[in-house]
C-alpha cells in the first residue's frame, strides 16, 4: 500500500510530459492515488490526453484560469465524479516573455496584472473552490522558485508574483488551517519545461546552478514528484504555510 493510498486529487498544470506537475502525477499515481487532471485550451488536449489514461486519469476539463466559468465546470466536473478531493497541485505560471529579459522596471501594467492574476490570484480563487470539496481535509500544493526571495537574473515581474504567491500560501494556511487544509509550496529549482524555456538566459541559469548547487546538479520532475508526496500525504500532516525548497540545496548558497 502507498503513501497516498485512498486520497483523491485534482492536479492543475500538466502541459507535457516535461511539466513539474507530470512528475507530481506520476509520483501521486504511483503511491496509489487517483487523479484528475485539466489541461489548458484545444492544443493541449492532444498532449494531456495520452498522458491521462498513461495514470488512469480522469480529465476534469479544459481550464483557464482567468476564466471562472471554466473552473467552476472544472470543480463541478471533479465534484460529480468523487465528492470530495484530499488534494489538489497548482502547477500555473505565466508571464509574457517578451519581459522575462531585460529590467523589471520596464514591466507594463498590463502584463503585470495580467501575469499576477494567472500566477498569484489563480491559487487563491483555486483554493476557495477546493475548500468546499476538502470535507475532511486536504492538502493544497503550489510551485515557487528563489526569484521569490533573491533577483534572479531575468525573472524580473514573475519573481514579484512568487513572492505575493509564497504570501498567499502563508495567509490561505491560516484561513484554512480550522477546515484541517494543509497550503505549502514547493520552491523548485530550474528545471527545462515549456515555462522555464520563455525566461532569457535559462541554459546559463542551469549551467549556474549546475556549478554552485550544493549537489552540484539540477533537479528532476521526478525528485520534486517525491518531495511533494511528503506535502501531499499525511507525512507531513503537522506542516502548514511551509515553502519547501527542492533545489540541490541552490538556497543555502545562492
Ligand atoms: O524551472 C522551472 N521550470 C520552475 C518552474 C522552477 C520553479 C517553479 N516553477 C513553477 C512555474 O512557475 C509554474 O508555477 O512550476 C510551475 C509549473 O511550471 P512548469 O512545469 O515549469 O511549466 P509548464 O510545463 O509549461 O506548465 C505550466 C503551465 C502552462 O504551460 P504553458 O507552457 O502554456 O505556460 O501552466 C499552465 C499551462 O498549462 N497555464 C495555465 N493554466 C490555466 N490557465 C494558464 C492559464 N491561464 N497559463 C498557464
Amino acid at each position: 500500500t502507498g503513501l497516498m493510498q485512498g486520497k483523491r486529487g485534482l492536479i492543475m498544470g500538466v502541459a507535457n510530459n516535461r511539466s513539474i506537475a507530470w512528475g507530481i502525477a506520476k509520483a501521486c499515481v504511483d503511491q496509489g492515488a487517483e487523479i484528475a487532471l485539466t489541461y489548458q485550451g484545444e492544443a493541449f488536449r492532444k498532449r494531456v490526453e495520452p498522458l491521462a489514461t498513461e495514470l488512469g486519469a480522469f480529465i476534469a476539463g479544459d481550464c483557464d484560469v482567468t476564466d471562472a466559468a471554466s473552473l467552476d465546470a472544472v470543480f463541478d466536473n471533479v465534484e460529480k465524479k468523487w465528492g470530495k478531493i484530499d488534494f489538489l497541485v497548482h502547477a500555473i505560471a505565466f508571464s509574457d516573455k517578451d519581459e522575462l529579459d531585460g529590467r523589471y522596471v520596464d514591466t507594463t501594467h498590463q502584463n503585470f496584472l495580467r501575469t499576477m492574476d494567472i500566477s498569484v490570484f489563480s491559487f487563491t480563487t483555486i483554493a476557495k473552490r477546493a475548500e468546499k470539496l476538502m470535507t475532511e481535509g486536504g492538502a493544497l500544493l503550489t510551485l515557487t522558485y528563489y526569484g521569490a526571495e533573491k533577483v534572479m537574473p531575468h525573472y524580473n515581474v514573475m519573481g514579484v508574483a512568487k513572492a505575493a504567491l509564497e504570501a498567499s500560501v502563508r495567509y490561505l494556511a491560516v484561513d484554512l488551517g480550522s477546515k484541517a487544509i494543509r497550503v505549502n509550496a514547493i520552491s523548485a529549482g530550474p528545471i527545462k519545461t515549456l515555462a522555464a524555456s520563455g525566461i532569457g538566459d535559462f541554459r546559463y541559469i542551469l549551467k549556474w546552478n549546475e556549478y554552485n548547487a550544493p549537489l552540484k546538479r539540477v533537479v528532476s520532475i521526478e525528485e520534486v514528484g517525491d518531495s511533494a508526496l511528503y506535502l501531499l500525504s499525511d507525512l507531513s500532516r503537522g506542516v502548514t504555510g511551509e515553502v519547501h525548497h527542492v533545489d540541490a540545496g541552490y538556497h543555502a548558497i545562492g
